[in-house]
């Protein structure tokens, strides 16, 4: 059977296909829109045809991105400003936009994303659309701009730029007056996209409201994306742009079948609005690109996750999370769930009152950017980079370089061929056995596949279900070391190597010999008073002690969470004595044996 397939993309590319041989050179950029008569066996292998544009490309290649969220909420210990903030509450006491983007350099990230604007309709800019902006603020006497400052630093540190532009805007007078508050939408996009240069991405949140007048504001996407577009079209559009999706979560964490080719599109109108929901999809659905689904799709999109989430539990700075910054090992895990799932990770680090990244924060991206970069520049495979095409059952060989160990797995598709690949395993030769590691579903641009310490002479991957001829483009192995609690910790309560609680209060530690000691962490027991103020000691004769940490676990009534304190500087002692000086309501609280985690190096 032959039928003429019409493309309705801008390009309006045609294809002839005849019965179930696709001609391979004919591949779809960004979306393809199917005829009335096609056969969902068709769509499907179609579907492998569809490809990323050149700057979604671009994108997806970043793989890691910074958010920053700063403004308003950072000085009234908000997360949603409603807009009334007098702007002379905005007052960075020692603005520093260079040391963010080195900091984040340094850390390995590829761009920053800043909120120009968040909801509370403040601007971090002096425009000309309203007076509630930097202009109207105390900071660097009226005459400073947030977004210019980030912008030369990002030049200077050769670090893409984009803006986060909040359409909700709680501010603005005209917001619900639809065409009054589109104009001076577009006049923000336009100042933002006219005077700082190269803008690589911008982000439109999807978080709205009914404005001051009760009247919805009905937004001009179209007429959005067309300045976008027109302005800056190296640019993508993300969120409520439909370049780049939202993951459906902000808790970092990615889908383990992730597909890039979906009949999902952002609700900017009423037919995509109704389209979604006759196929009953969203950016939270489970599933957005099985072959049911794209069977009942009128038309395909290739529109490829971002997992954004933040380092701390709010996107804004606030001094009582600075305990609550995630654990490398969290930030680790969150990279294989998103970069390691077919995503581009975006990751918030909110700067501080003084308008820098805090030191907790920076210490953290600094150890996460040298984790990963341990990791990764260590491939253990000696041929993993030679491209090969695999249909279902195909499968291919690569050597160990040496007799290291092993525990991840990174493959990679050519997606500028279409992704493809739908189900695949991989296997390690330990012995004279092929030992299964790890299966899947999706591979896309990047996967990660984690498994136990192994150490194999050769690693076999099968593609054993695809799209098409499934084109490969990398495999490789790793080493990633286990990371802290389970690697630098030591839970005293199971200790084999001869530790001894020698006093319970204070509760005193003899760790038998020398340790290199970095921090601690404790636990609260629900059941039981909690310590609020406390000192630590440490010894080497267990006569003479010497103080290391004085403090208080901050916010610890409200979030009773597990306190994590890392020294100033990793000391050296074999013993180690907590005192406790008054616990949360005013009471005796001496810390228990159980509670305690010595952080070693
Ligand atoms: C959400 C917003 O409402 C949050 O404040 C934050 O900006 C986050 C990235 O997107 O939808």
């Amino acid at each position: 059977m032959r039928q003429i397939l019409i493309v309705a993309s801008l390009l309006a590319a045609i294809v002839l296909f005849d019965g179930c041989r696709q001609k391979e050179r004919a591949y779809f950029e960004k979306e393809i829109i199917f005829p009335e008569e096609i056969t969902p066996e068709q769509k499907i292998k179609l579907s492998a045809y569809l490809t990323p544009t050149p700057q979604q490309y671009a994108w997806q290649q970043l793989e890691l991105t910074a958010f920053i969220h700063f403004g308003m909420n950072t000085f009234t210990g908000r997360e949603w400003g409603d807009g009334t903030e007098d702007p002379s509450v905005f007052q960075p006491t020692d603005f520093n936009a260079e040391q963010w983007v080195s900091v984040l350099q340094k850390a390995g990230f590829n761009m920053l994303i800043l909120t120009a604007k968040h909801h509370d309709g403040f601007c971090l800019w002096p425009t000309k659309t309203t007076a509630h902006s930097v202009a109207s603020s105390p900071w660097r006497g009226g005459q400073g701009n947030i977004v210019r400052e980030v912008k030369n630093a990002c030049d200077k540190y050769n670090m893409k730029f984009g803006v986060y532009l909040s359409p909700w805007d709680r501010n603005a007078r005209s917001y619900g007056d639809s065409p009054a508050y589109n104009h001076l939408f577009i006049q923000q996009l336009t100042e933002l996209l006219t005077q700082y240069g190269r803008i690589d991405e911008v982000w439109f949140d999807g978080a709205n409201a009914e404005g001051p007048n009760g009247k919805r504001q009905i937004y001009d996407w179209e007429r959005f994306y067309q300045v976008i577009d027109s302005l800056q079209p190296q640019s993508v559009k993300a969120i409520m742009g439909n370049d780049i999706r939202w993951v459906g979560n902000e808790s970092g964490l990615g889908r383990q079948t992730e597909w890039s080719v979906t009949p999902l599109q952002p609700d900017i109108n009423e037919s995509i609005v109704e389209e979604n929901k006759r196929l009953g999809v969203s950016p939270m659905s489970e599933d957005l690109g099985s072959r049911k689904l794209i069977g009942e799709a009128k038309a395909l999109y290739w529109y490829p996750s971002e997992v954004d989430v933040s380092i701390r539990p709010g996107w804004f700075y606030h001094p009582e999370e600075d305990h609550q910054v995630k654990t490398l090992a969290q930030l680790v895990d969150i990279y294989y769930q998103s970069v390691g799932l077919n995503s581009v990770l975006l990751l918030n680090i909110p700067p501080d009152t003084r308008g820098q990244l805090h030191e907790i924060d920076s210490r953290r991206l600094i150890e996460f950017g040298d984790y990963l970069s341990y990791v990764f520049k260590n491939d253990k495979l000696s041929d993993g980079h030679n491209a090969w095409r695999a249909k279902p059952g195909d499968f291919k060989e690569f050597d160990m370089k040496d007799g290291d160990p092993i525990n991840t797995i990174l493959l990679q598709e050519d997606i500028l061929k279409g992704q493809r690949v739908e189900v695949f395993k991989v296997e390690g030769l330990i012995g004279s056995e092929w030992i299964k590691l790890g299966e899947g579903t999706t591979i896309g641009y990047k996967r990660l596949i984690k498994f136990d310490d192994c150490t194999p002479s050769k690693i076999r991957v099968t593609i054993l279900e695809t799209r098409e001829k499934a084109a490969m483009k990398r495999v490789g192995a790793y080493f990633a070391p286990a990371i802290d609690d389970s690697f630098n910790s030591m839970p005293i309560s199971n200790n084999p190597s001869g530790w001894k609680v020698i006093a319970n209060d204070p509760f005193t530690l003899d760790m038998s010999k020398t340790m290199v000691i970095e921090g601690f962490t404790y636990t609260p027991d629900p059941q039981k008073e909690s310590v609020f103020a406390y000192t630590v000691e440490i010894s080497n004769d267990g006569k003479n002690w010497k103080e290391v940490r004085n403090n208080e676990f901050a916010n610890i009534k409200n979030n009773p969470i597990k306190q994590r304190v890392m020294f100033k500087q990793q000391v050296k002692a074999r013993f180690i004595r907590f005192q406790s000086l008054v616990g949360i309501d005013g009471g005796n609280a001496p810390f228990a044996p159980t509670q305690i985690k010595i952080l070693t190096k």
